[in-house]
């Protein structure tokens, strides 16, 4: 029997097919899952049901955009009354605006600390939220973070805050819903060249360094993220929770 039989798994946050979570999609489907999709909204409806059509047919598409209570509502709403019940959740999303990437952290304006941490922190604890009810049998949710919420990356900026906040997420979330069986996991993934990285400053140098310093002398690829994501979907990880796990050829462990 394959990991993922009989599993129900929604995934939030593809953009195109190099987006992380197209490839955790991948992963979860090739181990049997069935699954569905969010996408932010009219901007991105037709790159994502395109994708699912020729991939995937057959799985759910819904509208979501994080910022909203009455999207989330609306796309759990869908999910309660196709599935009825649901295990595991992919939360792959994240978005600072430009200019806070661009100039010093300290001039960061309200309204884009605010943006940041809506989108890239808060958003989990609102689709967890939502999710709980359906995940009936138990659960696993997944979160993708970086390790600029654990030490200075200069061009990270507003995001590693964010990200900091969202890994502190994980534990208190873990430790709420554990008493129904709802695992929480965030995996802290090297640098991948997405969309999202276009936002990064200097984003080849960053590879180039991790390319010579990382233990395993090599960037990450989406694959080896996807693999620990169905490896937390899966009741292989039936006893971790709470977990930041880094898949990046061991780059944090250096000084
Ligand atoms: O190096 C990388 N690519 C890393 C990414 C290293 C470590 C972590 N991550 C994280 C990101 O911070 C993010 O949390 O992985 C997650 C997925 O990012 P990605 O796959 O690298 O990037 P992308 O393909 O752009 O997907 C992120 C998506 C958005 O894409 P764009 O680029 O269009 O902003 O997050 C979604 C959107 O699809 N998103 C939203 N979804 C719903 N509501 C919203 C929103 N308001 N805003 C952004």
């Amino acid at each position: 029997m394959k990991l993922m039989e009989g599993k129900r798994a929604l995934i939030m946050g593809v953009a195109n097919k190099r987006s992380i979570a197209w490839g955790i999609a991948k992963a979860l489907h090739r181990a049997g899952a069935e699954l569905a999709f969010t996408y932010q909204g009219e901007r991105l409806e037709q790159m994502v049901k395109k994708l699912v059509e020729e991939e995937m047919p057959g799985s759910l598409c819904i509208p979501c955009d994080v910022t909203s209570d009455d999207d989330i509502q609306n796309a759990f709403g869908t999910i309660r009354e196709k599935w009825g019940r649901l295990d595991t959740l992919v939360h792959a999303i994240a978005f600072a605006k430009g200019e806070d990437l661009e100039g010093p952290f300290v001039e960061t304006s309200r309204d884009g600390y605010a943006l940041a941490h809506d989108i890239s922190s808060y958003s989990l604890v609102a689709v967890a939220n939502a999710a709980k009810p359906l995940m009936t049998e138990g659960g696993s949710i997944i979160t993708i973070t970086y390790m600029g919420a654990e030490r200075v990356i200069p061009n990270y900026k507003v995001m590693g805050v964010a990200k900091a906040a969202l890994e502190t997420n994980v534990k208190y979330m873990a430790y709420e819903l554990g008493a129904d069986n709802i695992r929480v996991n965030a995996i802290s993934a090297g640098p991948i060249r997405t969309l999202a990285a276009k936002g990064v400053k200097d984003f080849n140098q960053i590879l180039h360094i991790i390319e010579e310093k990382a233990p395993l002398r090599r960037t990450t690829d989406v694959a080896e993220v996807a693999d620990t994501a169905l490896f937390l979907a899966s009741d292989m990880s039936r006893g971790v929770t709470g977990e930041v796990i880094h898949v990046d050829s061991g780059y944090n462990i250096m000084g």
